[in-house]
């Protein structure tokens, strides 16, 4: 077992006995969503895994360890502190060897729940190519760690702050397969859908956990994005959204918000703009992909445990 990682006992011993299991990332924590709606909500989030039959491991830095699951006393810590950093690839090494907190992004989480060889993982959305990036280059490293590493993400798909066509175009370079669960289009976060077709649509999530089992045993490397709209009740109206998005880059243009910073710009601007009704939306589509991720998991476990038989 690698030395950088701790376990809390839940995890360990789950990972030990090979039962399901599914990570949750901390940036959402810390830089997507308000205290203490943000607690509160990694908490249910932890719930509704359990509830499914699997471990919930919130993965975060702190003290110079990657954290594979918090307390209850650490995640209170991380949804309060102002000071967390939001740590993607690059920042892991610094930020362990600092000591210093860092929420870790998709990309940061995939990677860790990789060395704690955790295949399933939950979250709200996937960071993309933004608009504009074939000036700015801001392409978020979530997707070059699909690219690269072994873990199936389940979203609600990708907000459209991001150009989503060449978000999808760039996946498809990566070799990164985007399955849409019961449904043919991305989904577009706050929307059930968008202008852009999935790879894949499976309604059959036994037949999206043989598909990353027969991936990886053939070695090849990669995520899998796994699109689950957001449940129809909770969905935004299109055109309302759009146009907050619309002034939301502005603002961040006119700000000359940059780099890390523009990602959680925007959700709060969002946020701002909606008196609070796309945050709601958010809690439900990621309490959503909570539960499909969880039966995923499950799903995944009985897959390993049945061919380590063999
Ligand atoms: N999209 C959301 N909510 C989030 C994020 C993205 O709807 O909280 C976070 C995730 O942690 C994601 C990160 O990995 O933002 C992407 O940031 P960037 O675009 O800087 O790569
Ligand atoms: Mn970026």
């Amino acid at each position: 077992m690698k030395t950088a990682l701790t376990y809390t006992s839940e995890v360990k011993e789950a990972l030990d006995t090979g039962k399901a299991v599914v990570a949750l990332e901390s940036t959402i924590i810390s830089h997507g969503m308000p205290y203490p709606q943000n607690v509160e909500t990694a908490r249910e989030l932890e719930k509704i895994i359990r509830e499914a039959g699997a471990v919930p491991a919130t993965i975060a830095l702190m003290d110079g360890k990657i954290k594979i699951g918090l307390t209850d006393e650490e995640l209170e810590m991380l949804g309060n502190s102002s000071d967390a950093a939001k740590a993607s690839r690059r920042d892991i090494g610094y930020l362990l060897a600092t000591k210093q907190t860092g929420a870790t992004t998709v990309a940061a989480t995939m990677i860790c729940a990789d060395l704690a060889g955790i295949r399933i993982f939950a979250t709200g959305g996937i960071g993309g190519v933004h608009r504009g990036a074939e000036t700015t280059m801001d392409i978020s490293a979530d997707l070059e760690e699909l690219g690269q590493t072994n873990v199936a993400v389940v979203c609600a798909g990708a907000k459209s702050i991001l150009d989503l066509g060449l978000t999808m175009e760039y996946l498809e370079t990566k070799g990164v397969p985007v399955i849409g669960y019961q449904t043919d289009k991305l989904p577009a976060f706050y929307t059930r859908s968008s202008e852009f077709d999935v790879t894949y649509r499976s309604d059959d999530l036994s037949e999206i956990a043989s598909s990353l089992h027969i991936k990886w045993s053939l070695g090849l490397d990669g995520g899998a994005v796994i699109a689950n709209p957001i449940p129809e009740d909770e969905a935004m109206s299109k055109s309302f959204i759009d146009s907050v998005i619309a002034e939301a880059l502005k603002e961040a243009e006119k700000n000359g918000i940059r780099g890390k910073d523009t990602t959680p710009f925007l959700l709060g601007k969002i946020k701002e703009m909606t008196e609070g009704k796309s945050l709601e939306a958010n809690i439900a589509l990621v309490k959503h992909n909570a539960a499909v991720g969880a039966a995923l998991a499950v799903r995944y476990a009985e897959i390993q445990k049945n061919s380590a038989a063999e």
